[in-house]
């Protein structure tokens, strides 16, 4: 395969929601190019970009697949990502390294969820965005409401550049109101017949070519001059005005494709190669430091690796982008992101789907693969000799669907987890944690349907059966007021004995609030001198703040650290329901000592003891994780979703609607939202999102307390 220039490459991610048509259209994209004889389809399981046996069982894609193709002397490398909600992370990490986004429109169902969700991530990227209207030969197929839809949810940039004459079962044709020609083809799709508009659309034609140059002139100021003395422009400046205005985000093109039937899709590889900006055209990317670093193939060598993936046969191949400079076969690099590990590169492969064909050099702006590296991961960055830039690694969304996961058999615990670490490696999106506050190992993502795929291949690859179940709740304990106890832990038998008495106080710690210097309980009076004060930093959260108030040597300051460790083994263990506790005072004020038998464990204990039942003294209070969360919803299903999000002690913030959609934003306890992904997609018809964030710790409703506590006492008493 031969080396292909910075200004010859054309890095795109196809976007649209699930089933738009995607991985049909690459088929037809490799097809016509001659990458390949014959169109697989989806149904046929047989497609280039489809080929992981888990994709193939559910029939739509769920790993991005990089296929690249030659087009007019051009590289285009094409960035499939898998369209449901569920699987986003994919598209995020191909749009880190693509310079633009083609999204798939589906002429039946016009603007989805789906299609909004994805391109705010382009815009938020700054990407320039292509919308294709696809499936014209759909009976439902609705091209002029599907075009009026993305006019009214993305703006007066969308710009029409093609329209059908016969969408429908019928459809063969198309007016390119750039070329101002029509094209027909035969059944079999591919090169079209290239005809004069007939008269019947010529007028709708003019107008809409009017426009189209209008929208392309504003990109650029002499375009702009030359479009109001001339009252319109050739083709050349329309190319470039519309190529200004991608680059700057400032339009939206509007392609016709029916990838099913290969119509279209010629036109559509065209449009990429002469008018969307190749890598160097790009604003240049910026190193964690705040450097830009353009694509020059003259400059020193760094890759950055935005995918893995573990393919049959071969192990774990990665994917790169060429950020700068060169990268032959044999060269040595650096991988700064870790610890500036050296690697040798192999070898480098241009790749389409699991074809892999090794290239000799790639320029910078190109995308490749490689394998048999020792220790790269997704987001790291790898350069030549003495290059010290670090590229920012992919921002993902906080997972949304959480589950405990263990293997059926538990001696396949082991396994399971490194099976996890390799699927980690390959989705970022997927979360594993191994809690040892749960006891449970915690495996979050995108949604129901994200997990089930990871359970699927897990059983039907790895062999290994699991089970998914409800995740615990991170509770927390804390205390409302201040209470005193004391306790003596005294063990007189055989030989050495043992003996440790602890006072102490504790109170809620807010942050500014001081120690009193006394205290009263039951009518007496407890003076406070501090004497040492530690400020703990919880693992958990929250703090503990210990204080030695000893006054006349009553307890050792050599016992301290062990009283200190007592507290700490029922703040691990919080004395209500075995949670954490958190933002807790305690003052050691006084106690006994016993000249032969004190010692550490003795004091240990007292104080372990001292603490749990002052603290249950101390008004104590559970409180549970709230989440913040972000709910986009089709406006006629709002009404539905907000009951729902009550009757989960929701409280609603705010709302505002956006073009068709409501925005609404709500604070839900993390309890009632565990699987709320499946709620809502079932709530909606899968057209709203959601995302959601830790909000803070809340006090637990006092009827969630009180069962808890039953609960939790009932396991205790079992245990005894
Ligand atoms: N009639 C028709 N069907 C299509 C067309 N493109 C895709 N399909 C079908 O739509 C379904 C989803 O296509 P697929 O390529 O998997 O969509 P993706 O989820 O966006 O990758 C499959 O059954 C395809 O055969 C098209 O242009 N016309
Ligand atoms: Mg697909």
């Amino acid at each position: 395969m031969k080396v292909y220039q910075t200004s010859d490459i054309r890095n795109i991610t196809l976007l649209g929601g699930a089933g738009t048509g995607k991985t049909t259209l690459v088929e037809a994209m490799l097809f016509e190019s001659g990458a390949i004889k014959r169109r697989g389809t989806v149904d046929g399981k047989n497609t280039v970009s489809d080929y992981f046996p888990v994709e193939q069982e559910y029939g739509y894609s769920v790993f991005p697949t990089i296929i690249t193709t030659e087009w007019a002397n051009k590289k285009i490398n094409i960035i499939d990502c898998p369209g449901a909600d569920d699987f986003i992370g994919g598209a995020i990490s191909s749009l880190t390294v693509t310079d633009q986004a083609a999204i798939l429109v589906n002429a039946q169902y016009g603007v989805e969820v789906g299609t909004q969700n994805q391109f705010r991530y382009a815009d938020k990227m700054k990407k320039p965005v292509i919308f294709a209207i696809n499936q014209l030969d759909k009976e439902m197929a609705d091209f002029d409401k599907t075009f009026e839809q993305l006019r009214e949810s993305f703006g007066g940039k969308v710009a029409l550049v093609q329209y059908p004459v016969n969408a429908g079962t019928n459809f063969d044709a198309v007016v390119d109101v750039l070329k101002m020609k029509m094209y027909r083809w035969k059944p079999e799709g591919g090169q079209p017949e290239e005809l004069d508009i007939p008269e019947a659309e010529k007028a709708k034609a003019a107008e809409l070519h009017a426009a189209l140059v209008e929208a392309a002139a504003e990109n650029d100021e002499s375009l702009m001059e030359k479009f109001f003395d001339q009252g319109s422009l050739p083709e050349e400046d329309i190319f470039v005005g519309i190529h200004k205005g991608l680059i700057d985000c400032g339009i939206y093109p509007v392609l016709c494709l029916c990838g099913g039937k290969s119509m279209g899709v010629r036109r559509f590889m065209d449009f990429l190669c002469a008018v969307a900006p190749s890598p160097a055209e790009m604003h240049a990317p910026v190193t964690t430091t705040g450097k830009e670093v353009k694509p020059d193939p003259a400059g020193p060598t760094s890759l950055f690796f935005f995918k893995t993936s573990i393919e049959p046969h071969i192990g774990e191949v990665l994917y790169y982008k060429v950020m700068s400079g060169k990268i032959k076969g044999g060269d040595d690099m650096v991988n700064i992101s870790r610890n500036g590990s050296k690697e040798r590169i192999s070898q480098i492969f241009s790749v389409a789907g699991q074809t892999r064909t090794q290239v000799d050099e790639m320029v910078a702006g190109d995308i490749g693969a490689t394998v048999k590296l020792k220790d790269v991961r997704t987001g790291n960055t790898m350069n030549g000799k003495d290059i010290d830039w670090i590229f920012p690694e992919v921002d993902y969304p906080a997972p949304k669907y959480r589950r405990a996961i263990k293997a059926q058999n538990e001696s396949e615990d082991e396994k399971l987890g490194e099976i996890l670490n390799r699927m980690h490696a390959e989705d970022p999106t997927w979360v594993i944690e191994r809690s040892k506050e749960l006891r449970q190992t915690i495996l979050s993502g995108q949604g129901e349907f994200h997990l089930r795929t990871l359970k699927w291949r897990v059983e039907n690859l790895d062999k290994v059966m699991i089970d998914f179940s409800e995740p615990r709740i991170p509770y927390r304990e804390t205390i409302t007021k201040a209470a005193r106890a004391d306790y003596r832990h005294k063990k007189q038998s055989g030989g050495a004995g043992q003996f440790g008495e602890v006072h102490l106080i504790v109170e809620p710690y807010m942050e500014d609030v001081p120690a009193k210097e006394i205290y009263k309980f039951n009518g007496q009076e407890y003076k406070i001198s501090v004497r040492d004060t530690q400020e703990i930093n919880l693992e958990w959260g929250g703090k503990l703040i210990f204080i030695n108030s000893i006054v006349g040597g009553s307890i050792d300051a050599r016992f301290m650290p062990a009283i200190l460790k007592g507290i700490m083994d029922r703040m691990e263990q919080g004395p209500l329901t075995g949670s954490y506790a958190r933002d807790v005072r305690v003052i050691v004020y006084d106690g006994k000592m016993h000249p032969v038998d004190s010692n550490e464990i003795s004091f240990r204990l007292a104080g372990r003891n001292a603490f749990a039942q002052a603290f249950k003294e101390a008004g104590p209070k559970l409180l549970e994780p709230i989440y913040d969360l972000d709910v986009l919803v089709p406006s006629d299903r709002m009404g539905d979703v907000m009951s729902d999000l009550q009757g989960r002690r929701g409280m609603v913030l705010g709302m505002n609607s956006e073009r068709g959609f409501e925005h609404l934003k709500a604070k839900v306890p993390l309890k009632e939202v565990a699987s709320y992904s499946t709620a809502l997609s079932s709530l909606s018809g899968g057209r709203a999102s959601f995302s959601m964030q830790f909000n803070a710790y809340e006090l637990c409703p006092t009827d969630v307390q009180e069962k808890l506590i039953k609960e939790y006492e009932a396991t205790q008493k079992d245990e005894e």
